[in-house]
């Protein structure tokens, strides 16, 4: 097996969400013992500790509906300059969340950096949702459902980073699973980028493997780069309570492990982002240990090893 420098950066950002709590996300994975999980699996763990966000109030609001945008996009200049220098290092980056606004920043920072490398970045969003509205199409205002169309260049997030996004990811490089809700003018931006879609009906009628092998392959076949971002609410929310928006029929404990230890089995996966892990909605710590043991399984945790003859 291959071990990782795996470096841990925090990012207590809950500002991005329509509730208080992700920003005790960061210490809810250290308490469940992250790093200790994979160091047991021989990987070497740094963590960094929390990141604190730039300061961004000169920023021009963009409209009236958007929440907390100086904040956000505070995190998202210092997220997207670690993402950068950290993505062209030989580790592993875990940006350990907060809400999913973090990934405005670690997604256009990895790509960045893999541009810098000669790579195409890829992204697997595990997600309930596709976070796909931009400014102009959001309705809730909360910027955590924003992040994947910033990253895929969608128009009209000036003054997010203070400067246009020079290294978009191609949508096509794109693989949301597990989705079941999204906005009807998301919806159509998503049907025009050309992202791949696989909502749970499909999960349903053709598993996890079918879905999945497709996409690594191509990962493979253009030596890209892989990041994951793993919302909590991906998962079923009788299994993972701890998320502020919960939505029904979601990927079951197999299915979800499936996933990593196919991630894993692939050696394709070069950084992560987990979260919206909401601890102040937990039920004694069980969605926290339950991410503590898929990233687990997607640093190479495995019940037994491939059998060593035929059946
Ligand atoms: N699409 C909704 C919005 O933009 C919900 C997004 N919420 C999430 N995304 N939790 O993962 O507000
Ligand atoms: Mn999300
Ligand atoms: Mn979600
Ligand atoms: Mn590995």
């Amino acid at each position: 097996m291959v071990n990782h420098d795996v470096v841990f950066v925090g990012a207590p950002i809950e500002e991005g969400a329509g509730r208080r709590g992700c920003v005790m996300g960061p210490d809810a994975y250290r308490t469940a013992g992250l790093a200790e999980n994979l160091q047991a699996l021989g990987h070497r763990v740094t963590d960094i500790g929390n990141l604190q966000p730039e300061d961004a109030h000169t920023e021009k609001v963009p409209n009236g509906t958007v929440k907390n945008f100086h904040t956000v996009a505070g995190w998202t200049r210092s997220l997207y300059k670690t993402a950068s220098e950290l993505g062209q290092k030989a580790v592993f980056p875990v940006y350990l969340g907060g809400d999913h606004a973090l990934a405005l920043g670690t997604v256009a920072g990895q790509s960045l950096a893999a541009n810098r490398l000669g790579k195409p970045l890829f992204v697997l969003w595990l997600d309930a949702h596709s976070d796909f509205n931009t400014f102009d199409t959001t309705e809730s205002g909360n910027l955590h459902g924003t992040p994947l169309a910033f990253a895929c260049g969608l128009k009209g997030f000036d003054g997010l980073l203070g400067h246009p996004l020079s290294h978009p990811v191609a949508p096509r490089n794109v693989e949301i699973l597990g989705v079941r809700s999204i906005d009807p003018k998301e919806r159509e931006l998503l049907v025009d980028c050309g992202a791949g879609v696989r909502d749970m009906r499909m999960i349903d009628e053709m598993g996890i493997p079918a879905l999945l092998a497709p996409f690594l392959e191509r990962v493979r076949a253009a030596n890209g780069l892989l990041h994951v971002s793993l919302d909590v609410d991906f998962l079923d929310p009788g299994i993972a309570p701890a998320v502020g928006t919960t939505v029904p029929g979601g990927a079951t404990f197999r299915e979800a492990h499936l996933v990593m230890e196919m991630l894993h089995d692939s050696g394709l996966v070069t950084s992560l982002d987990l979260v919206e892990l909401n601890p102040f909605l937990d039920d004694r710590g069980m969605t926290a240990r339950l991410m503590v043991d898929l990233t687990a399984s997607l640093f190479g945790r495995r019940v037994f090893d491939r059998p060593t003859r035929s059946f």
